[in-house]
């Protein structure tokens, strides 16, 4: 195996004999098959549009899933893995006969592979078959990218909404990155229309999310626990949670949110669920503690998957692309309803959370929010009570050194304010870095998606000062990452002109010298130094 599609790669190079994620030999190895099999029966698809002739939506759906389950710990399940590998060629065998003509399509679209040779195929058509390693980077570079906007789509598909232009695109791109006929310089035009469509991704995941459930609003969550056995609700998919809340109705059992879930809280929607109780534990890679601690059942809708330890795995279950072998997997087709009733059958024989820390935490910055906030933000910067914005977006992780961030926040200059979604917020949202004339320090837009929001926001506020490049505005990047939705995200603020992005804590292994500078000298990305230099750096000598 060879991966090195997240932060946590081995040694910052890659992970060759089992992953740091845990993801064994023979997994890795599915899911590099399932890629090359996707791309091929993206070829397809792109050939046929091109043709005048329609994908179905299913078809978009397959695709999108397929990505998304090869996500940095989103599935561990080989059989389940391989069992996509042979709906996905099925699949793309039948639309291959509605192709007027297939003579140009890659290997990737027609050839045959068996089930018996899935493993002997898996080992040749990794990350490594790509052997100038500029074209493997910008390849993985855009492949990466494309993850991350597969599991956005996913997210919006769940709640009926499809963008027949991303799903096109991504197929496309798909398909690009099995043609040798491409130049680095044509690789990295592709890396940057990856991430206009990272934006329209974002952006149909924020109309279906703010149509379905409202915008999100300032809201304290609580930290604490209730006296009720509870269920822990991980990962992103809001539909999901809507579900369990529906179902878990006057059951007695109480939800709660982890990790990547919090930001449900902020939505007007939710807030109608009397059992929906507040937030348990922290980000994603602290699951090991708190799933025991919980006490009751868990259900992870998404990646962030830690392998469960045997004390606690038989009250792990999974939905959607989340996979793991002998953990229990409950599913439906899109628009329909899952049945989550064992869980909550499971929920009423466990005791209730242990309490692990009490308070409140505040979140709900999405776009909407801030802007009803604009006159009192636009006062505060005009005043010079806001020195400077610093968007602390992206991810936690295991990583020691992710301790800079909390050191960074603690650090920052009295008039600076955090803008963030996803993960990373847990390094610094629970430290009582206060209030600007009533404006936190620390303004939660929501998930890692919703850094669209910030995006928007930064737009917003590029007009409201007149301004003609968003680069002018008092705004900083410093963004932590680590898996692939992190990817379209920085694809996404490249495209919208962000220039000067510091990326942390290590730049991406798949970067080669090449790429890495190309980004450099265009965007000016860089990595992260010490805390005190990079303070001096963002806000000068004091
Ligand atoms: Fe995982 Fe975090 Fe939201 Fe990332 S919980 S690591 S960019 O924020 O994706 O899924
Ligand atoms: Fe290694 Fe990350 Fe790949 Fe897991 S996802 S195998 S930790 S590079």
């Amino acid at each position: 195996m060879f991966c090195f599609q997240c932060q946590e790669t081995a040694g910052n190079k890659g992970c060759t004999v089992q992953g740091v994620c845990g993801k064994k030999f023979d997994v890795a190895r599915a899911q590099d098959l399932l890629i090359y099999v996707t791309k091929g029966l993206s070829a397809v698809t792109t050939a046929l549009r091109a043709e005048g002739k329609p994908v179905a939506a299913e078809v978009n759906h397959l695709v999108s899933m397929n990505l998304f389950i090869t996500i940095t710990n989103a599935n561990f399940d080989r059989k389940a893995i391989e069992k996509r590998i042979t709906e996905t060629l099925a699949c793309r065998d039948a639309l291959r006969k509605d192709l007027s003509d297939a003579s140009k399509l890659p290997k990737a679209a027609t050839e045959e592979i068996p089930e018996s040779a899935y493993p002997e195929r898996a080992a040749e058509v990794g990350v490594l078959a790509t052997e100038n390693e500029d074209v493997r980077s910008l390849r993985e570079l855009i492949t990466y990218g494309l993850k991350g906007l597969s599991a956005y789509t996913k997210h919006a598909n769940a709640l009926l909404r499809e963008n027949e232009e991303v799903d096109r695109f991504l197929q496309e791109a798909l398909a690009k990155t099995l043609d040798d006929s491409l130049t680095v310089d044509d690789l990295v035009a592709l890396t940057l229309e990856t991430g206009k469509y990272g934006v329209e991704g974002m952006a149909l995941l924020d109309g279906a999310n703010t149509g379905a459930y409202g915008n999100p609003e300032i809201t304290e969550v609580n930290i604490g626990v209730r006296k009720n056995p509870g269920i822990l609700i991980s990962g992103h998919d809001l539909k999901d949670l809507e579900m369990l809340l529906d179902q878990t109705q006057g059951t007695g059992v109480d939800v709660y949110t982890h990790s990547e879930m919090l930001p449900a809280h902020y939505y007007p929607f939710f807030k109608k669920y009397p059992n929906f109780a507040g937030n348990y534990g922290n980000a994603w890679w602290k699951q090991k503690e708190e799933f025991e601690s919980f006490n009751g059942p868990i259900l992870m809708t998404t990646n962030c998957l830690v392998p469960p330890k045997d004390s606690y795995k038989d009250r792990v279950w999974t939905t959607g692309c989340v996979g793991f072998p002998g953990l229990k997997h409950i599913d439906a087709p899109y628009g329909e309803v899952k049945d989550f009733s064992p869980i909550i059958e499971q929920a009423k024989q466990c005791p209730p959370p242990t309490e692990i820390e009490t308070g409140k935490i505040v979140g709900g910055f999405a776009h909407a929010q801030v802007f009803a906030l604009a006159d009192k933000v636009v006062d505060a910067v005009k005043s010079g009570a806001i020195t400077k914005f610093v968007v602390m977006a992206g991810c936690d992780g295991r990583a020691k050194s992710r301790d800079y961030y909390t050191e960074f926040a603690k650090k920052l200059p009295k008039g600076a304010v955090i803008l963030t979604a996803g993960c990373a917020k847990y390094k610094y949202n629970k430290l009582d870095l206060g209030d600007i004339g009533g404006i936190p320090r620390v303004l939660d837009a929501g998930q890692c998606n919703d850094s669209y929001s910030l995006a928007v926001i930064a737009l917003k506020l590029k007009e409201i000062f007149g301004l003609d490049d968003v680069n002018q505005l008092p705004l900083a990047y410093n963004i932590a990452w680590y898996e692939q939705k992190a990817v379209i995200v920085l694809l996404a603020l490249l495209y919208l002109g962000v220039k000067n992005i510091h990326l942390g804590p290590t730049l991406p292994a798949f970067l080669s010298p090449n790429v890495a500078n190309v980004l450099v000298k265009n965007f000016g990305i860089a990595g992260i130094g010490s805390v005190e230099d990079d303070i001096e750096l963002f806000f000068g000598k004091e």
